[in-house]
């Protein structure tokens, strides 16, 4: 039986709020068992497989300055033979799964207390490489509050990228009749990736990449809480930090070195792998037309000794 959030808040044997002693270097991954790995079996039905990456060389120019996208280089050892070199790689360039060692938390510092001296160039302490090794695999739920909010005609306002209350998240799921299970795979809808990559005006993408604003997850206290006690594996969306950007100012964590942002505290204390810029609008639509939103979903990041991100290499199948 998994603390509760309030219970995390109100520990002394580790820092409060965080889940650090529950699982080791992977975290919450840990929750996606042998036991859910079988039961998601079970919702594979139709055969029907979706990819939920984007590709690399998506998001050009890019939304951070220094994340552009790869140089491929292909050369020959002659006519008939082709070899290819990636150069400029920023793993966090497109659909992206950010490792345990993306943030730390600035009181706390890394996950489960592991020591900042640890987080180096080729040490695969909280790498990336944890879920390579092991790999997560589990039941995929799509929630969609992009259709619960057309639904209730309140549409989701990307061009002023909306702080989204879990209570519309809530909603969304009691709009499907779905519930998370332990160790499900949260899959966010809220169509804003969708949104920036087809929406027609050059201007719009430019005041998102010149705000880096975004839609996502309100920066509260009730967020953690909620991501938490839902006791999610990773928890994914179709969204630039799965939480909004630019954070609200009265974050519960203003002040901190991330200008507000909930990573800290979603990655070095909850040890809760985040997916951002996930493509979901087709997984979407299907889960719309069957009205099934269970789904098995198989992530297998690149297997980098000590990597920060990585493409998740997400595949969800129905
Ligand atoms: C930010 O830090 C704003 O997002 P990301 O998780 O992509 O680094």
């Amino acid at each position: 039986m998994l603390p509760t959030y309030a219970e995390l808040l109100a520990r002394t044997d580790g820092p409060p709020a965080s889940s650090w002693g529950l699982f080791g270097e992977r975290g919450t991954a840990e929750l996606a068992g042998a036991e859910q790995v079988i039961a998601a079996a079970g919702t594979v039905r139709r055969g029907a497989v979706f990819n939920l990456d984007y590709p690399l060389d998506t998001f050009d120019p890019p939304f951070f300055a220094r994340r552009t996208p790869p140089v491929q280089t292909i050369v020959s050892n002659h006519a008939d033979h082709r070899d290819d070199r990636i150069d400029n790689f920023w793993p966090q360039v497109s659909s992206q799964l950010d490792g345990l060692r993306h943030f730390r938390h600035g009181e706390h510092g890394f996950y489960d207390g592991v020591p900042a001296d640890k987080i180096q160039v080729g040490t695969p302490d909280l790498g990336i490489n944890r879920w390579a090794e092991k790999p997560v695999v589990g039941r995929g739920l799509l929630v969609d509050v992009a259709a619960y909010r057309e639904a209730a005609g309140r549409p989701i306002d990307h061009a002023a990228g909306e702080r989204l209350p879990v209570s519309d998240v809530d909603g969304a799921m009691a709009a499907q009749n779905v519930a998370p299970r332990q160790g499900d795979i949260l899959l966010l809808h809220t169509g804003w990736t969708h949104w920036y990559v087809s929406d027609p005006t050059e201007k719009s993408r430019q005041d998102v990449r010149a705000g880096i604003r975004s839609t996502g997850l309100a920066q509260r206290n009730e967020t953690l809480e909620w991501l938490w006690d839902n006791h999610f594996s990773i928890a994914g969306s179709d969204t630039l930090a799965l939480e909004a950007l630019p954070a609200a100012a009265d974050s519960p964590t203003a002040g901190n070195l991330a200008g507000g942002m909930l990573h800290p505290n979603i990655l070095g204390l909850l040890g809760l792998p985040i997916g951002e810029l996930w493509r979901l609008h087709e997984l979407a639509e299907d889960c719309a037309s069957d009205r099934v939103y269970e789904c098995l979903v198989v992530i297998k990041p690149l297997n980098i000794t000590g990597g920060v991100a990585s493409p998740p290499n997400a595949t969800a199948i129905k």
